[in-house]
């Protein structure tokens, strides 16, 4: 049943430019801090939705031409994203106990995310999360009072081109208590393109090269990078040139 469900979520999220990948919640509560730990039962079935590089073109542009797009309201992929999953709510996912949580999300009291998104990721199989504990031993000496480097998850299809967007738990769907973790695939073996890779992602992300890191077979469009290189607040004219130009 619950293989069935998740072939459903996929099936219709893929023309859409998400990949669809499940996990037990107890497989993530398993490597996150407690402060983390997400409240459900160890085998509930949680779903994580990642945009791969088509979905700018497939699902996003439309989107913003369409009137379900409030210009005047929040951030206009957060919308998106919003918009999207209420869709998966009312259709693949009907009837379901659902609890849903956006990348984006800060928990009120914590003032820290409801979700480690890169963690999910891990424990779901879908990209491998390189920290810079897996190449401490390259690291000098002294770098334990040196600035913690951020971690990064790589895909081994879309390398960094690709973003976590949330995650669905559905509280009344238990997986089998036999089945475990998949690993995902290290798409960077090596610790010297590790140390790279970690280096790009802290030093220079804003030209991407972190995300070229295992030669991914898909980027995304130069349109699409122009408008994630755009701040936020200046992307108004991009949006014009999306919804006016055709493409
Ligand atoms: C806060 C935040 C930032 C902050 C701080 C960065 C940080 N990592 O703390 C700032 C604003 C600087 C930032 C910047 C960027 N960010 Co940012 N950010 C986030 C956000 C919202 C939360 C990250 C966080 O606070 N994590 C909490 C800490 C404690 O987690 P942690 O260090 O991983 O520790 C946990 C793990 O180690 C785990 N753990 C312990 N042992 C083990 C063992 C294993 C095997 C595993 C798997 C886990 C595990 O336990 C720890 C917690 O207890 C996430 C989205 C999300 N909700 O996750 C995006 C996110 C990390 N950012 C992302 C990106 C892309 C960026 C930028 C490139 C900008 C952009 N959006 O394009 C820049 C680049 C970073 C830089 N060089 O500065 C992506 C990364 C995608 C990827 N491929 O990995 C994310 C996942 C957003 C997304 N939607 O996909 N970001």
């Amino acid at each position: 049943m619950e293989e069935a469900l998740v072939q459903k979520v996929r099936e219709a999220a893929s023309p859409r430019g998400f990949d669809v990948h499940f996990f037990k919640v107890g497989w993530y509560n398993e490597l996150v801090d407690e402060s983390f730990h997400l409240p459900y039962d160890h085998d509930a079935l949680a779903l994580l939705l990642l945009s791969n590089p088509d979905m700018f073109e497939l699902s996003f542009i439309p989107f913003l031409r369409s009137s379900a797009y409030e210009p005047t309201k929040n951030d206009p992929l957060d919308q998106f994203i919003k918009h999207y999953v209420s869709h998966l709510r009312e259709t693949v996912l009907r009837e379901r106990d659902i609890e849903v949580y956006y990348d984006y999300e800060m928990d009120p009291r914590t003032r820290r995310p409801r979700i480690i998104m890169q963690t999910a990721g891990h424990a779901a199989g879908a990209a491998f999360y390189y920290h810079q504990g897996l190449i401490s031993h390259l690291l000098p000496e002294n770098s334990t009072h040196a600035k913690k480097l951020f971690p990064v998850s790589i895909h081994p299809e879309y390398g960094g081109w690709f973003a976590f967007r949330a995650v669905i738990v559905l509280r009344d769907i238990r997986l089998p208590e036999e089945l475990t973790l998949t690993q995902p695939i290290d798409c960077v073996p090596r610790d010297e393109d590790r140390l790279q890779l970690l280096q790009l992602f802290n030093g220079q992300w804003q030209d991407g090269l972190y995300r070229d890191i295992n030669k991914p077979k898909k980027r995304y469009s130069s349109i699409q990078k122009e408008y994630f290189i755009t701040p936020p607040k200046s992307r108004s004219s991009i949006i014009e040139k999306i919804i006016n130009t055709s493409m």
